[in-house]
């Protein structure tokens, strides 16, 4: 570590703002706060999440610092005009939410890398890679199914995103993304190109019981599952829920709770990957006396081998098939979004840990059940992530909470971390991004 942040007895004298992170994520948690259920909507580009990447921005520029959004809709908050060809050290996570979700999910990775770039600034430090922090758009994908839209445009992934992508109602994406600031045209603008990341940190709520359970305050995640998402839509024949026979319905609703307890019996009964979930159902035209004519669903499958996930695809496609003949409706899988399973980079979890060390804070190293951006901006990367324990091990809903000491230590060691790669110049070893069995 650079000498210019340690003092006599190399304790560092660097400190994030304890009272401005939690201050910071009080108040973006009031944006998309729904105050009969307590939880948080800010889907991905919607008119709610719009307002968080206002405020965002407004607490960037206050900070002295340069906000910009990119072509995909990615918040991008630098420290000084970019010199070509330098390296930067890339911080950060998503704003947006799942519906009725909690405050921390994404939002607290976002500040506490805003507070570790802003800490930067304020000390005078000159790393040898600048610290930038990044909102990427639409990591949930909870209105536009294509979850990690923003990571996979920054990753120049284009190619595996939807050409003409839409919610789920069949709004096209372009006019929300360009009230977000972005344009669809210029995806490629957004692309950063191989080595120009010289590493990326995520902070992360952990979002499962393990760490509550162990007693560790610090995760550091070995691996990010992989993750299939399919929205699928099922096309029947809608009719007079009272005149219409039960004999020669094609009922796309009934036909869809097949495909939901298909979803379920390949991963909890035959296990072929490790969950399978239809977290979404959108009948049409959803009225108590019409048969269902349409109902896009969607299909979320995840394990940490990319053989078990193919295989657990290629058995629901089969089992869709099936479906599809029995019921004389028709199944056509209409988006799909995949993301590989991850292994982060051993460098960046051997300078998490000393971080750690470094604070006294018990940790231990996990695999995360969650994806996230991490996952995709790997493909361009080293990447590393470091958890704070869950309460509860729950997330995605409003209860989801972590104790106000572990989000501070959490962020502590965010920055003993950044300090540790930004100030020294050499680029951690990546991981590799297909662990399988
Ligand atoms: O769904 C996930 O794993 C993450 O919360 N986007
Ligand atoms: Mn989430
Ligand atoms: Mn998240």
């Amino acid at each position: 570590m650079s000498d210019q942040v340690l003092e006599r007895d190399g304790q560092l004298t660097l400190d994030i703002d304890p009272d401005r992170l939690l201050r910071r994520i009080t108040e973006l948690a009031r944006i998309g706060a729904d105050q009969a259920t307590g939880g948080i909507t800010r889907e991905g580009f919607s008119a709610a999440d719009r307002q968080a990447r206002t405020y965002l921005m407004q607490q960037a520029r206050a900070a002295g610092l340069l906000p910009s959004v990119d072509a995909a809709g990615n918040i991008v908050i630098r420290t000084a005009a970019a010199e070509s060809g330098d390296q930067v050290l890339m911080m950060g996570s998503h704003l947006d939410t799942v519906v009725n979700g909690g405050r921390l999910d994404g939002a607290y990775g976002v500040l506490a890398a805003l507070e570790v770039v802003q800490t930067f600034t304020e000390s005078g430090l000159k790393p040898v890679h600048e610290p930038v922090a990044v909102a990427f758009a639409n990591e949930e994908g909870a209105l536009f199914p294509q979850p990690f839209w923003g990571s996979m445009a920054i990753a120049g992934r284009l190619a595996s995103l939807p050409k003409d992508p839409r919610d789920h109602h069949g709004r096209p994406l372009s006019e929300a993304l360009r009230q977000a600031g972005g344009d669809l045209d210029a995806l490629g603008s957004a692309c950063w190109p191989p080595g120009s990341i010289t590493a990326y940190l995520e902070l992360h709520i952990e979002q499962g019981p393990v760490l509550e359970r162990s007693g560790s305050r610090i995760g550091v995640v070995e691996a990010i599952t992989g993750r299939t998402v399919l929205t699928v839509e099922v096309r029947g024949t809608a009719g007079h829920s009272g005149t219409s026979p039960m004999e020669g319905r094609h009922d796309a609703m009934t036909t869809a709770a097949r495909i939901v307890l298909a979803a379920e019996h390949l991963a909890r009964d035959r296990r072929l990957c490790r969950v399978m979930t239809v977290g979404r159902v959108d009948p049409y035209p959803n009225t108590p006396n019409t048969i269902a004519g349409t109902v896009r669903l969607t299909v979320d499958l995840r394990d940490t081998s990319v053989w078990r996930m193919a295989g657990a695809e290629e058995a629901l496609r089969r089992m869709l098939q099936t479906i599809e003949a029995a019921t004389g409706t028709e199944i056509e899988v209409v988006a799909e979004t995949r993301s590989d399973p991850v292994s982060t980079s051993p460098g960046l979890c051997a300078a998490i840990e000393a971080g750690a060390d470094g604070l006294g804070l018990p940790h231990e190293r996990l695999p995360s059940g969650a994806g996230h951006d991490a996952q995709v901006v790997a493909d361009i990367a080293p990447v590393g992530m470091i958890f704070v324990p869950s309460l509860g091990g729950i997330s995605h809903v409003p209860q989801e909470d972590t104790a106000p000491e572990d989000l501070l230590a959490g962020a502590r060691v965010l920055l003993r971390t950044a300090l540790r790669v930004a100030c020294t110049d050499h680029t951690p070893p990546a991981g590799h991004s297909r662990p399988v069995d």
